[in-house]
């Protein structure tokens, strides 16, 4: 009778067990709920996802190879430890060998790790590398890190954008109210202006700052770089499946840190051109513009007036001009818009 109990229960405990270990499997099979943006991370999740680009997709490479080769290693030594303890015990009669040293068995444990070591390095070496190459990218986006919003210049195409916290985040969070997920499903991770991009097609990145140190990351794209003032860093990437990727700064860079999310919008190359062009034409000159005889006064205005200038003249003259929008910027918060801001710096 007792026994019989007994064995009940340890049927009901291996049951418990059992379900424990599926919950995981359960978490994973509902990863695709609809209010989870694609490539995100979800709850429970239990490994890394591939991303939707060529870097995201070298660090998931890189990281199941050395899962399979830990896994590998796992299953030998904890094998060889159950077979010791259950072939090799004292209720059998097992007498332990009394040897210190065995110089074989030393040179085996030392060489095998070394080899497995550069087996793994090998491939990951190649992909760092690959990480930085930066070569042979068809566009440069400039991204500025500001105290608290982000800058994106596509470089030689005319067209710059500012990119803050959206204005519903904004209202919720300084109301102190509590927000639900209905309500605002993206709470501090949208943004006013996201930044556009074409999927297919290598895009490189040129960050820097102009304040204090921050990070530009997006878990999706499988990469994150600092933006120093001062120091002008480099990535790339080549978004592989449109989409909305979103991220956010990665660097403690003051107060309001965690209110500088970062969007990205992967659109379809044809798209693409299609809002460049758009954006181009919201820039373009008013007709009657042609500020000539007193351009340094002129200069401070951003991006407006340097349209009327070539295109290759643009950068250097407004180089100069990146101090303002920063300053404005705080004060830009109700106008939403740099170019307004800074068109009023000047004066001061
Ligand atoms: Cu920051």
């Amino acid at each position: 009778m007792k026994a019989g109990r007994l064995k009940q229960g340890l049927a009901r405990q291996w049951l418990v067990g059992i379900a424990a270990l599926a919950l995981p499997a359960l978490a994973w099979a509902q990863a695709a709920t609809p209010d989870v943006e694609p490539d995100e991370p979800v709850r429970w999740q239990l490994n890394m996802t591939p991303g939707i680009t060529h870097t995201s997709q070298m660090a998931y490479d890189a990281h199941m190879f050395a899962l399979w080769v830990c896994v590998a290693i796992g299953v030998l030594v904890f094998g060889a430890m159950a077979v010791a303890m259950v072939k090799f015990r004292k209720s059998k009669g097992a007498v332990a060998a009394q040897f210190s040293h065995n110089t074989t068995a030393e040179v085996i444990w030392t060489i095998v790790p070394i080899i497995i070591l550069i087996v793994m390095v090998w491939p990951a070496t190649a992909k760092l590398i690959a990480q930085y190459d930066t070569r042979d990218s068809t566009m440069t986006v400039k991204v500025t890190g500001y105290q608290w919003l982000w800058k994106y210049e596509y470089l030689g195409e005319n067209v710059a954008l500012t990119s803050r916290l959206d204005r519903a985040s904004e209202a919720m969070r300084q109301s102190g109210r509590q927000p639900t997920l209905q309500e605002l499903p993206h709470y501090l991770r949208d943004v006013d202006n996201p930044l556009v991009l074409p999927v297919d097609t290598k895009i490189r990145f040129v960050i820097t700052a102009d304040d204090v140190i921050h990070a530009w990351w997006v878990p999706a794209l499988g990469w994150k770089q600092d933006a120093i003032p001062g120091i002008v860093n480099e990535a790339w990437t080549d978004i592989k499946k449109p989409g909305i990727y979103r991220g956010q700064c990665a660097e403690l860079c003051g107060k309001d840190h965690g209110f500088m999310p970062i969007v990205v919008k992967a659109v379809s190359k044809a798209e693409f051109r299609t809002w460049l062009a758009a954006e181009q034409a919201k820039n373009a000159p008013p007709a009657v513009a042609a500020p000539a005889p007193a351009p340094a006064e002129a200069a401070p205005a951003e991006a407006a007036p340097a349209e009327a200038a070539p295109a290759e003249a643009a950068p250097a003259e407004a180089a100069p001009a990146e101090a303002a929008p920063a300053e404005a910027a705080p004060t830009a918060a109700a106008a939403g818009d740099t170019a307004e801001a800074a068109a009023a710096a000047p004066a001061a």
